[in-house]
């Protein structure tokens, strides 16, 4: 039953059946299947396929585009959902996030800025295509104690050694603990480009941005 309604999420969302995926979804939630299980077993498998289907030229696109918009609506199902389970009360630490500049994919982002909220952290999200300088004024204005990078593009990446070129310079390096992430991105990037933390995924992202403020990292 659990696997089933899953399967059913990830094929409607290649379907493009955004109605559907939404309906199935709050069945899911209705069934009693957690959040983050509908998100990493039935939305996500099929970002993915959508992704592997654009590669090979079998997707275009409109196919992208529509399947984001069937994850971003059930996103908008299961936000409050993941809020009422939030773990603190208490703020654990401000943290602004946003995609770089030229870089317009949004969703691993919010994902990565909706666990850090569940978790406790204040989240500031800048969103998407965002130029250095915003993310520097964003870091001064709120103190943030953790940057967010998010890019999904090999060409867009780079964006992310800029920041942290355009924080050297507006002298706020040592105030602020940059994470970088994103499907291009890797450990040996981040090291390269001299950010304090890297995740694979959402989970990893809150795990990261915990270690960092107790300075394990
Ligand atoms: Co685009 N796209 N796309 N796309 N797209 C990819 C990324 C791609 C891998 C598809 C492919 O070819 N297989 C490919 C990139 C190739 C490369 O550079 N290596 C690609 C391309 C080429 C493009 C265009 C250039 C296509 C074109 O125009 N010819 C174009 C670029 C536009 C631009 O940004 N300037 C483009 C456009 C689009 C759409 C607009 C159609 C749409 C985005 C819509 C939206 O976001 N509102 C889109 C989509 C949907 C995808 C795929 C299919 C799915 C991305 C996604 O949302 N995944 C993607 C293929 C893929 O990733 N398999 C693809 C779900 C999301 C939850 O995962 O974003 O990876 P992800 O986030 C993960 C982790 O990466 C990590 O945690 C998240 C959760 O687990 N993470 C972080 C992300 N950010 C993090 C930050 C952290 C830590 C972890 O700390 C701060």
């Amino acid at each position: 039953m659990v696997d089933d309604i899953l399967a059913q999420i990830t094929e409607n969302l290649l379907k493009g059946e955004t109605e559907s995926v939404v309906t199935l979804t709050g069945q899911a939630l209705t069934a009693g299947i957690e959040p983050l299980m509908i998100i990493n077993q039935g939305l996500l498998p099929g970002m993915e396929i959508a992704g592997e289907k654009f590669s090979r030229g079998e997707f275009f696109l409109p196919h992208l585009l529509i399947a984001a918009k069937g994850m971003q609506e059930a996103m908008a199902l299961l936000e409050p959902e993941l809020s009422l389970r939030q773990e603190t009360p208490e703020v654990l630490g401000t943290v602004v996030i946003g995609t770089v500049h030229g870089d317009i994919h949004e969703i691993g982002k919010s994902l990565v800025g909706t666990l850090l909220s569940v978790k406790g952290f204040q989240v500031h999200d800048l969103g998407v295509d965002v130029p250095g300088e915003r993310f520097v004024e964003k870091v001064k204005e709120t103190g943030a104690d953790i940057l967010g990078l998010s890019a999904l593009l090999t060409t867009t990446m780079i964006g992310q050694r800029e920041v942290i070129e355009a924080l050297v310079e507006a002298g706020l390096r040592d105030r602020v603990k940059v994470l970088v992430g994103g499907a291009p991105v890797s450990q040996s990037w981040a090291e390269e480009i001299g950010a304090d933390g890297y995740a694979e995924d959402a989970t990893g992202a809150v795990q990261v941005a915990q270690d960092l403020l107790e300075g394990k990292s």
